[in-house]
């Protein structure tokens, strides 16, 4: 990662991009071909140190938005194991969006389709225990119909590749209560999803066939509405998601399954369209910073 001034003009100093390694304009907000924030890659490149990308992903309404967002802020407070710094300003609008739906009691928007409308964050996560430690978060919050496209027909968002050759860890997020009454959808999703990351991340040569070690934290979302995925994850998960699972076991060595919630209580109201809308009432995350702290000792 280097910034290099190859003239003596500071408008001609080249900045190499984070994610997509490629080299662009230092005067440039964002990187031109994946649209990375160049602050990101500065702020890794100052730092001297290669970042340990962890990515959240999973099907479009699993949660992704709502589960960054409240896990920006739960490490953000500083009350729980984990410690997060956000890195630059940008870094904080996914959080801050989330947490300003859900005091008006209701949820974020749902995320753009064009990669070049993604938020992106990057966090310094570290254990209170242990705060040289660290792990960045880094990550656009990523549409889920792009990475259903994504899945069908390779390089069509030439981005999340970029971000998931990057990972040292995956977060995988699934709707629970999508999986309990209708886990056959769900489940061609995921197994997609696992042959994806299989070929991404297959070995070279001898090697090839070996289980990747490459660390997933499995999520079911909104298990507040869900207990039989809150009470067991991965009892959920063999009952509902069965190809997912052998695919899972098949391919990577190390993943685990998880459940979080947000919701404490909600109400059923009408939207501006006369649709139903669940609003949260009344807060209470569950689940969250486990499945990160997991991924930690495993990178
Ligand atoms: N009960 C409950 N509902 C949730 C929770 N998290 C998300 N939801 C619901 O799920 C919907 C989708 O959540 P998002 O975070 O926007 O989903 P996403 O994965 O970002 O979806 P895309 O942006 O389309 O990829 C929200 O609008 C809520 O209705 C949760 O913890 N509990
Ligand atoms: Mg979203």
């Amino acid at each position: 990662m280097t910034i290099t001034a190859t003239r003596p003009s500071s408008q001609s100093a080249q900045i190499t991009c984070v994610c997509c390694e490629k080299p662009f304009g230092i005067q440039s907000q964002d990187c031109p071909g994946c649209h990375a924030p160049a602050d990101l890659s500065k702020v890794v490149a100052e730092r001297g140190v290669p970042p340990k990308f962890v990515s959240v992903i999973g099907p479009s309404g699993a949660g992704k938005t709502v589960y960054l967002g409240m896990l920006l802020d739960m490490l953000s407070k500083g009350t729980c194991s984990l410690r997060g710094l956000p890195n630059g300003p940008f870094s904080l609008d996914v959080q801050q969006e989330t947490i300003r739906a859900l005091e008006q009691q209701r949820f974020p928007e749902k995320t753009p389709t064009e990669a070049d409308e993604w938020r992106w964050v990057h966090c310094e996560v570290a254990p209170a225990k242990r705060p040289k430690r660290i792990v960045d978060v880094v990550t656009p919050d990523l549409a889920g119909e792009a990475i259903a496209l994504e899945l069908e027909h390779e390089s069509t968002y030439p981005v999340i590749r970029s971000v998931l050759s990057k990972s040292a860890g995956l977060l995988v997020l699934f709707d629970s209560a999508q999986a309990r009454d209708d886990g056959r959808t769900e489940d061609i999703f995921a197994m997609k999803l696992v042959s994806y990351l299989a070929n991404l991340f297959r070995g070279e040569g001898p090697l090839r066939w070996r289980k990747n070690r490459l660390p997933i934290a499995i999520i079911y979302t909104k298990a507040d509405a869900c207990p039989e995925a809150m009470e067991d994850p991965q009892a959920f998960a063999h009952a509902t998601m069965p190809g997912f699972v052998q695919g899972c076991d098949r391919h990577f060595a190390r993943h685990q399954y998880f459940a979080s919630g947000i919701v404490g209580s909600y109400a059923m109201g009408i939207d501006g369209y006369g649709r139903k809308q669940h609003m949260p009432l009344h807060i209470e995350p569950r689940g969250i910073i486990e499945p990160l702290e997991w991924l930690m000792e495993q990178v």
